[in-house]
């Protein structure tokens, strides 16, 4: 399958809170550098057509993305850019949903977490990983159309990743929704029902709210128990969808430490559940943070087990596409991402 990334993804290098101190992000440009130089021996690398704002704007509200767009000039402008720019008090419950016009309550109304500034290279790298995930849509649906026995598949290779991401917020690394672009991409392009299926180790709270009330996009996500883990305040098992979208939320949320045996039975049930929403295309939020070894996080997955589920994915048999989320242990990260996508690959 081709492989969408373009090395500008790179740029962005985040600062966040982490034990009271201000360091840089776990989320580091050697990140997608080390993917990209394994999969460029096996896959052909595609570079990203251009940023396309209009469908960025049916996922995330216009302001928020003209707020990304800007933050850094007028963090610059206002004469603070020795750092990065980064929120420090939020509409927490209790206090006014309000916009304020200061850049600093912008930046608190505009995010949820102290995890994630906003830099010189933020906006153009978020725009092209989103730009990556809505090209690795386009190359589905078109082989989609002139489809002839297997289903086609991509993998967007996001960074930064996305599913962190609501219709205005920016939290937990993510700053545009890839999944929830490449989903709306597909149906755009005329697939009927489309499904995500999150397996990063952290809930995707992002696409979950921006598919909430919808109907024609599933989402399910298998991740640690949030009164354990991040993002803490949402992914628990009772939410299931409102309004339109009630049914079309599932979450599998999972203890600490959860290992191998566990896991794949939980992606079973989820397999189960996005087969039942028949849907016409899957798009994949790809997280290897549940591998045993990634420093920020507790489930036990090993490198062997990448594979097994890479191929149990093409079970569902649709039009596919792979979207790059968490993982950070940056030896093993590699590895991990083309073992699952050897996996697909070797179906059948
Ligand atoms: C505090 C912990 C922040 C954020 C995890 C985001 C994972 C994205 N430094 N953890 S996949
Ligand atoms: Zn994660």
């Amino acid at each position: 399958m081709d492989v969408v990334y373009s090395p500008s993804q790179t740029l962005h290098h985040a600062l966040e809170l982490d034990g009271g101190q201000l360091v840089l992000s776990w989320e580091s440009p050697i990140r997608a550098v080390r993917i990209a130089e394994r999969l460029a021996d096996s896959h052909a690398i595609v570079e990203p057509d251009r940023f396309d704002r209009e469908l960025a704007e049916q996922i995330h509200d216009r302001d928020y993305v003209e707020f990304l767009r800007t933050c850094w000039d007028r963090w610059v402008a206002e004469g603070r850019g020795a750092t990065q720019a980064m929120g420090f008090t939020w509409p927490a419950t209790g206090l006014r949903d309000v916009r304020p016009d200061s850049l600093d309550g912008q930046l608190g109304y505009y995010s949820f977490a102290a995890d994630c500034s906003v830099g010189p290279d933020t906006w153009n790298s978020a725009a092209v990983s989103a730009a990556a995930a809505h090209t690795a849509a386009r190359l589905v649906a078109e082989r989609t159309e002139r489809r002839s026995d297997q289903s086609p598949a991509a993998f967007a290779l996001c960074r930064p990743p996305g599913h962190h991401a609501g219709p205005r917020q920016f939290g937990g690394y993510c700053y545009l929704n890839n999944a929830a672009i490449a989903a709306q991409a597909l149906r755009n392009r005329g697939l009927g029902r489309v499904a995500v299926l999150d397996i990063d180790y952290h809930h995707g709270n992002g696409t979950q709210s921006i598919f909430y009330r919808r109907a024609d996009v599933a989402f399910c996500s298998i991740h640690a128990d949030p009164l354990q883990e991040y993002p803490y305040f949402a992914g628990f098992a009772d939410e299931t969808g409102e309004d339109d979208g009630v049914g079309h939320t599932l979450n599998l949320p999972l203890p600490l430490g959860t290992g191998p045996s566990e896991w794949m039975a939980t992606l079973d049930r989820a397999l189960g559940w996005v087969r039942d929403h028949e849907p016409e295309a899957l798009v994949v939020s790809v997280g290897v943070d549940t591998f045993e070894n990634d420093p920020i996080s507790t489930f036990k997955l090993p490198t062997a087990v990448y594979p097994t589920i890479g191929t149990r994915l093409t079970s569902l048999d649709l039009p596919t596409v792979l979207v790059m989320e968490g993982g950070y242990a940056t030896e093993e990260l590699a590895d991990n991402v083309a073992g699952l996508l050897q996996g697909f690959e070797s179906f059948g």
